[in-house]
């Protein structure tokens, strides 16, 4: 049986990829690690350890502690937190990666770490972005994504270390709020269309990005670990695509399903970031590879954001 480290367990995939790992491999094989206290709920799932993920040496000790095979490395700045902080970014994004790498390089641990869509850039296609093109991002957040996608490729090829990548898009969910990303708009719109029937939206309508439901990213995550070897045929990550829309797309959704609902455009900092990626993405290769399919598009998502979110506030 596998016996799983997850580092930065307790973030908007953190805390549902340890869920689904600990269903399939059992409680006690799926270590959760973080620097924040999980809550009470979690601890009750299986075992966790608080732990910096620039310390190798705290690393290198959960890995003999629980005789480690396999990491998923999560610990992050996202981009507009990491804007705040680019110094930071840098540390927390790069450091972390080297030391996970070394240790599978020792140890012999198979790593998953995701890019994102975050390591494209203005001068990257926007539309139907393919897997090899230009990756000139323009924040701190998407430097560390294509030095980390490199990095990654190097410890493969110059190693053997098994390590397997994805460019998420932005992911939707509702069970954990995300970290400080600029798609969390796709997320704040379901908290107040269900908790305060309106939205500002930090972003303007027009804007279009590639976005994922949670579920799909889950899923398509442990499909990608879960990959004969032979199949991964992309040594830096793959593109990794579901839907994409407009910020008014989804806003006309969201007042289709909750009657009353309103929706303002008050662009930001971040706006500047959303006009630097992509609109859509091509993902043949993980199709073809390791038979990626996503299963929601967005109306099936806002059904399901909606139902979940108004069970979480106990609202009708
Ligand atoms: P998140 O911010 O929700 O979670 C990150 C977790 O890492 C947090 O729980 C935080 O406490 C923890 N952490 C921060 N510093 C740490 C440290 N020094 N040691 C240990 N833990 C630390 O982020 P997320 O959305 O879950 O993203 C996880 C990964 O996926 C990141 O690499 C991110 O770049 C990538 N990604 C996320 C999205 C998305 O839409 N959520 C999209 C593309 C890529
Ligand atoms: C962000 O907006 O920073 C993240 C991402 C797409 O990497 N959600």
């Amino acid at each position: 049986m596998k016996k799983i480290l997850i580092i930065g367990a307790n973030g908007q995939i953190g805390s549902e990829l340890i869920a689904a790992l600990r269903t399939k491999y059992g409680q006690d094989n799926v270590i959760g690690m973080d620097l924040r206290e999980p809550s009470e709920e979690q601890k009750k799932g299986g075992p966790w350890e608080l732990g910096d993920a620039t310390s190798k040496t705290s690393i290198e000790a959960l890995i003999k502690k629980y005789q480690i095979d396999t990491v998923f490395h999560l610990a992050a700045l996202l981009s507009a937190t990491g804007e705040k902080d680019p110094d930071l970014c840098w540390r927390l994004n790069m450091d972390s990666l080297r030391h996970v790498l070394e240790l599978a390089k020792a140890h012999k641990l198979q790593i998953f770490w995701p890019s994102s869509i975050a390591a494209f850039g203005p001068t990257t296609p926007r539309v139907n972005t393919p897997q090899y093109t230009s990756l000139e991002p323009t924040t701190m957040y998407g430097v560390t994504k294509v030095a980390g996608e490199l990095l990654c490729q190097y410890y493969k090829l110059r190693w053997g270390v098994d390590v397997r990548s994805v460019r998420y898009p932005g992911l939707v969910s509702w069970k954990t709020p995300p970290g400080g990303g600029t798609t969390d708009y796709a997320v704040a719109i379901f908290y107040d269309a269900v908790q305060k029937g309106s939205y500002e939206n930090f972003v303007g309508p027009k804007t279009v990005l590639p976005m994922m439901y949670m579920p799909d990213a889950i899923r398509g995550t442990i499909e990608l670990m879960e990959a004969p070897i032979e199949k991964i045929k992309v040594n830096t990550a793959y593109n990794f695509a579901a839907i994409s829309f407009s910020a008014e797309e989804l806003a006309a959704v969201v007042k289709k399903k909750v009657p009353g609902f309103s929706c303002t455009y008050k662009p930001d900092h971040r706006q500047k970031i959303a006009d630097s990626w992509p609109q859509s993405i091509e993902d043949k290769s993980a199709r073809a590879d390791w038979n990626w399919k996503h299963q929601y598009d967005l109306d099936k998502m806002a059904d399901d954001m909606l139902r979940n979110l108004k069970k979480k506030f106990g609202k009708k």
